[in-house]
């Protein structure tokens, strides 16, 4: 028998279109030139070769599956793949272009007014322009509606103080989209906001964020708001309420749905490779009952794991999707990504804690997934008020 990579056991590229295979097939070759050869070093480094943005700018990655303002306009199961092949690379790599496509330029897309969108998407687009996405605060992660950014009025001009923790491209970004509890104004009740935050703007920093274990090869930081002093079409004009940063995430989380999966394959892709050329007791790993045993239950879940993210894709597609699938999804992708990865791990024994090979990068990085755009605890609670109708958040 020949054998088989673990997604084509059950010919899953036989469920996609030929315009969906060449654009995964085109992202898999930019992982293969820009990102593979190099990764491990930036993670060995915590850093990440910007001269990618502009790249995946040329390629038609950023924001990619919206519609105007220099964006491609692909279809979800498309940015899906596309989000899978860049973190079979690196998860860094794929946050950085979900940060700027789903979070960024979506909230801009969603909510901003036609200025904000005319001056700012189409150099997000191209990667001429990167954008940032605060909404997580130190004291509050899991719990945004808790938030303690403020904006106030004075005069005209709008006036933001507070901290955001944790947020990706924070110190490279030139915009950030900042959410804020905001005062009343003459069209609008009191509550969350989003504003448009060129980063050059007096009373704005980004300290970056050093010592991390996990996403290394991306760049994480505070934002600091000290008496930021912004025009009064800053702001996003409509959106009041957590609903406007709630909607980014769902989007983001899409993503996340088909990228964990990337990284889940490529430990698995590493891991039967390692198996049939590593000799114990004198004969392939891969010989082995217990060692096929892992490779088959770990398949089984990567493709079960896909065939849930297509389904979740195509409804998407067809814009019958609700933010609620959109959470079991991120629940089983992350979850079963990091099971994978840690798998995969046991079988490279001691060269799998290397930078050598892949596996415990990833897995390290699935460690962040599997926090950020809502823990897998958070995941659970929607599930769980989604069956129940019962909200047990708090
Ligand atoms: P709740 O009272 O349920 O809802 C408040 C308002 O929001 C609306 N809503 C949604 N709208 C759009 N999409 C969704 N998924 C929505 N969920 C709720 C809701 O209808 C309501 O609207 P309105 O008009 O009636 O006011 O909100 P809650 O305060 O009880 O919170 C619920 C909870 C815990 C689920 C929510 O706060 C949550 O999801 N927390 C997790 C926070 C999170 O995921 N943060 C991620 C930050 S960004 C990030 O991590 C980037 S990582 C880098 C990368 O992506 O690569
Ligand atoms: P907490 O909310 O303090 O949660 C701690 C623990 O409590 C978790 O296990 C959680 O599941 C659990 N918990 C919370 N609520 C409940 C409950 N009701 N019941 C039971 N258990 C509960 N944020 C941004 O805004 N923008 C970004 O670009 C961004 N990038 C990030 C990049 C990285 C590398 C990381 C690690 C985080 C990033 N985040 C970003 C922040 C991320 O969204 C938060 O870390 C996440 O939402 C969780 O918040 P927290 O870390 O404060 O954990």
């Amino acid at each position: 028998m020949t054998a088989v990579t673990p997604l084509n056991l059950l010919k899953i590229d036989h469920l996609l279109s030929d315009e969906e295979r060449d654009i995964a097939a085109t992202v898999a070759d930019f992982v293969d030139q820009r990102v593979r050869p190099f990764v491990a070093d930036w993670y060995d480094r915590g850093e990440i070769d910007l001269g990618i943005v502009k790249e995946a700018g040329a390629l038609g990655l950023l924001g990619m599956h919206l519609e105007g303002y220099g964006c491609a306009g692909t279809n979800a199961v498309s940015y899906g793949l596309t989000c899978l092949e860049l973190e079979a690379g690196d998860s860094g790599v794929r946050s950085l272009v979900s940060v700027q496509g789903s979070l960024a330029m979506f909230g801009i897309w969603r909510w901003g007014s036609e200025e904000q969108k005319q001056t700012w998407l189409p150099p997000m687009a191209a990667g001429e322009a990167i954008g940032c996405f605060g909404l997580t605060e130190p004291d509050f992660g899991s719990n945004p509606a808790g938030m303690r950014t403020v904006a106030r009025r004075d005069g005209d001009d709008w006036v933001l103080n507070g901290t955001k923790m944790w947020i990706t491209n924070g110190s490279v970004a030139d915009v950030a989209v900042v959410w804020a509890k905001a005062e009343a104004d003459d069209d609008h009740p009191a509550g969350i906001r989003g504003f448009v935050v060129p980063t050059d703007s007096a009373g704005f920093s980004a300290p970056k964020i050093t010592k991390k274990l996990s996403l290394r090869a991306s760049i994480t930081s505070e934002l600091v708001l000290e008496d930021v002093r912004l025009p009064a079409d800053a702001v996003f004009p409509e959106v009041v309420g957590l609903r406007g940063p709630l909607s980014c995430l769902n989007e983001a989380r899409f993503g996340i749905v088909f990228g964990a999966l990337g990284a889940a394959r490529d430990c698995l892709e590493v891991a039967i490779d390692y198996a049939g050329t590593r000799e114990i007791f004198d004969r392939p790993l891969s010989s082995f009952q217990l060692t096929q045993a892992k490779l088959a239950d770990m398949t089984l879940e990567l493709q079960k794991g896909f065939l849930l993210a297509l389904h979740l894709g195509r409804l998407k597609d067809d814009h019958q999707l609700d933010p609620r699938q959109v959470s079991l999804g991120k629940l089983n992708s992350v979850r079963e990504a990091l099971t994978i990865a840690r798998e995969c791990r046991t079988i490279l024994g001691a060269n799998g804690v290397t930078l050598e090979y892949p596996v415990l990068r990833h897995a390290n990085n699935l460690e962040s997934v599997l926090t950020y755009e809502g823990t897998s605890e958070v995941h659970q609670l929607i599930v769980g008020q989604a069956l129940t109708g019962v909200a047990a958040f708090s």
